[in-house]
């Protein structure tokens, strides 16, 4: 690995180690224009953006034979959606629902998934049930109106939690970015390290398993506070939106070595509330939807029927291929 004189790494690889090496130079003497323009973007996902909505291509979305209809990807944001949608289908057997993937390298500024998304971004769904379909987009939002609309016994939003629970949704939906977009994305994903970003939103995402190591064991005031889930004694819709982002973390899913490198273990009560959620076959049905990566047998990429993690996940699909 080389480094810097300023101590920043860079990766091997001849071209790309050219282009990174100008782009570090570049960033240690920027100063910024008046008016900022547009230049090629550097690294993974950054490439795929623009400083313009809208829709980049027409593409129709699939339509599958139930009333609920998920555009999404096994993201975090996407699997918070997921884990209620498997949660429902466990406690109500008539519900289902298809889940389509929707590949996020291009295929979000689709023209029909920026009708549903104007901000083209997974996940999204339309909901066939009502009158003229509905169309819904943010998570959080998601998952509050599957729960009024689908979860007649109140299990996962129940009224007397209602408030609390909605403090955590808007906590995670506002910590998030700082997690993805911020830690997630420099010490991951960009095309060098930079030791301030690093550093700053490491800090950010320590402090976050902080609030929720204090949350979950007792040290929090509020509410509902000491687990053993984020509010009170039952799974509700605030676990299934933080456990993709912060048990994640926890269990060294995201990020490569990023565990090790936040020490998590210091955040036991987060650790074993992680481990707990990961054991309940709603999260663990959950993740699998909509997932292009990891193992073939944690993969199904197209969900249709409770069935389907039976005989379509990807080894499944690939044996019959053969
Ligand atoms: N606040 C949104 C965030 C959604 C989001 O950031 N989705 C990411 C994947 S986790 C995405 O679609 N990225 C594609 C892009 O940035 O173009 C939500 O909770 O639904």
């Amino acid at each position: 690995m080389l480094k810097s004189p300023q101590g920043l790494q860079l990766f091997g690889g001849s071209v790309a180690l050219g282009l990174a090496a100008r782009a570090v130079v570049r960033s240690l003497s920027y100063s910024p224009p008046e008016v900022w323009k547009p230049k090629p973007a550097l690294g993974q996902f950054a490439a795929i953006n623009k400083p313009t909505a809208g829709p980049q291509k027409e593409l129709a979305l699939p339509r599958g034979k139930h009333d609920f209809q998920l555009y999404s990807m096994g993201t975090p944001n996407g699997v918070k959606v997921t884990i209620l949608l498997e949660a429902l289908c466990d406690e109500y057997s008539s519900f289902d629902y298809d889940a389509h993937l929707v590949m996020i390298n291009g295929d979000q500024f689709g023209s029909e998934f920026v009708d549903i998304n104007p901000n083209s971004k997974i996940p999204c769904a339309l909901d066939f049930s009502t009158p003229t379909p509905t169309r819904l987009f943010e998570s959080a939002a998601i998952m509050t109106y599957l729960c009024e609309t689908y979860d007649k016994k109140k299990l996962y939003f129940p009224d007397d939690k209602r408030t609390e629970i909605m403090n955590w949704l808007f906590w995670i939906q506002g910590s998030a970015p700082f997690v993805g977009g911020g830690f997630g994305h420099f010490y991951n994903y960009a095309p060098y390290k930079i030791e301030y970003a690093i550093d700053r939103y490491t800090m950010e995402t320590k402090r976050l398993l902080d609030v929720l190591n204090n949350r979950l064991g007792g040290k929090d005031k509020g509410i509902f506070a000491g687990g053993p889930f984020i509010v009170g004694e039952t799974v509700t819709i605030a676990d299934m939106a933080i456990w993709p982002w912060f048990g994640n973390l926890c269990l060294g899913r995201l990020y490569g070595g990023s565990d090790k490198f936040l020490n998590v273990e210091e955040y036991a009560h987060v650790c074993k509330w992680a481990k707990m959620m990961s054991e309940l076959p709603s999260v663990a049905r959950g993740r699998m939807v909509n997932r292009p990566w990891g193992k073939d047998e944690e993969q199904l990429h197209n969900r249709h029927s409770r069935a389907d993690f039976e005989t379509n996940t990807q080894d499944k699909l690939k044996t019959k291929a053969e």
